[in-house]
């Protein structure tokens, strides 16, 4: 198993690689969507929450994501000693109409796949996507975290609709409006995601990139009146089995699984690790369940991390484990404090788990 830390858009420069590298990471899961542009209600120092107009203005729907952009992130990373894992989520304007089904949607998923092609060929392992309409919103952000850290929370449901315009919790253009975006039900949606995988998984199996499938964060039936699809542990499995492909895998959110209200977290973590369906892991912690739950730091959840790690081992797992989210530390660098903190527990914690022989435990 290896170490590695996501990193946004924005921090991809040497400073960040020497802080990862420094924390002892061996890879990087990158962001290649700006979240923050336009987005008067985040602050790029953390993960992104935002209002009811979303977190940010999404990119340009016809710029590409290019291969010798994406070959020179790899160089400059390789420079410090990190291989680049996964890219972590599409840019909400480059598959809006595949999310909605709308007219723009072939169109769109040939684009996807020449995006596909370029990663692979940059030498890029794994794409992670969050196949979703409402994407990650409905989230509150309080000093919920020990020692009255600031951290992100649910403080129940959330199904205002979406005004037109907006997708993924990013706005496509600048005005939003004036009606909401049409309904779907979960079928029409499974449907989606079946034309999506059935479509993209056969370019990343002769590309060599694994699609990585983030279930929904937050884990409810419905968010903002938009049916979700992976809100319980056992709908990863109607995902896998809905296109079987080896490049059909999960971007495995133990946060965002243990905020589901059924399953037991390491029994279904067995089936997953030993299917050998774990693309990559969001390895964080968290109290209480949806619609009512708090992030909180790695070792200060109701996750037994150290349990999980050995479910991992014992079944050969042997891809890349990231903080995805952490509170933030009172200092002048919340962000950094938090990721070092979830680092260095999570260094501590491999190295305990990868001495440990098989037959000690
Ligand atoms: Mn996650």
């Amino acid at each position: 198993m290896k170490l590695g830390l996501g990193l946004y858009r924005h921090q991809l420069n040497d400073e960040h690689f020497r802080f990862a590298a420094q924390a002892g990471c061996e890879a990087l899961v990158i962001h290649l969507v700006d979240y923050f542009k336009q987005g008067d209600n985040n602050q790029p120092g953390d993960q992104p929450t935002g209002a009811l107009d979303g977190w940010g203005r999404a990119g340009d729907p016809n710029q590409l994501w290019e291969q010798e952009y994406l070959e020179d992130v790899v160089r400059r990373a390789k420079a410090h000693g990190l291989e680049i894992a996964a890219i972590e989520n599409f840019d909400p304007a480059h598959w809006s109409d595949v999310l909605l089904d709308g007219p723009r949607k072939a169109e769109q998923l040939e684009n996807i796949k020449t995006m596909i092609r370029c990663i692979g060929a940059a030498g890029i392992p794994c794409m992670g996507y969050n196949f979703s309409i409402a994407g990650v919103a409905g989230r509150t952000k309080a000093n919920y975290a020990r020692g009255e850290a600031e951290a992100v929370g649910m403080e129940g449901p959330v199904d205002e609709p979406i005004a037109d315009g907006m997708i993924w919790n990013m706005r496509l253009r600048d005005q939003l409006g004036p009606g909401t975006i049409p309904p779907c039900t979960p079928e029409q949606l499974w449907s989606r995601l079946q034309d999506f995988l059935e479509a993209v998984l056969p370019v990343a199996e002769e590309s060599g990139v694994v699609m990585a499938a983030h279930p929904d964060d937050p884990p409810m039936p419905t968010i903002r009146s938009t049916p979700r699809l992976v809100y319980q542990p056992q709908f990863y499995q109607k995902l896998i089995d809905l296109v079987p492909s080896s490049a059909n895998k999960l971007e495995y959110c133990l946060g965002s699984l243990a905020e589901m209200t059924e399953g037991d977290l390491y029994e279904y973590t067995e089936s997953y690790a030993q299917q050998q369906k774990i693309g990559y892991v969001h390895f964080r912690n968290v109290r209480g369940k949806v619609p009512h739950y708090r992030e909180t730091f790695v070792d200060d959840g109701e996750i037994d991390m150290l349990r999980i790690l050995r479910i991992l081992k014992r079944n050969n797992f042997q891809g890349v484990l990231i903080p995805d989210h952490a509170p933030q530390m009172s200092c002048d660098a919340p962000w950094h404090a938090g990721m070092a903190f979830a680092l260095g527990y999570m260094r501590s914690a491999l190295q305990i788990v990868e001495r440990e022989t098989t037959d000690s435990k």
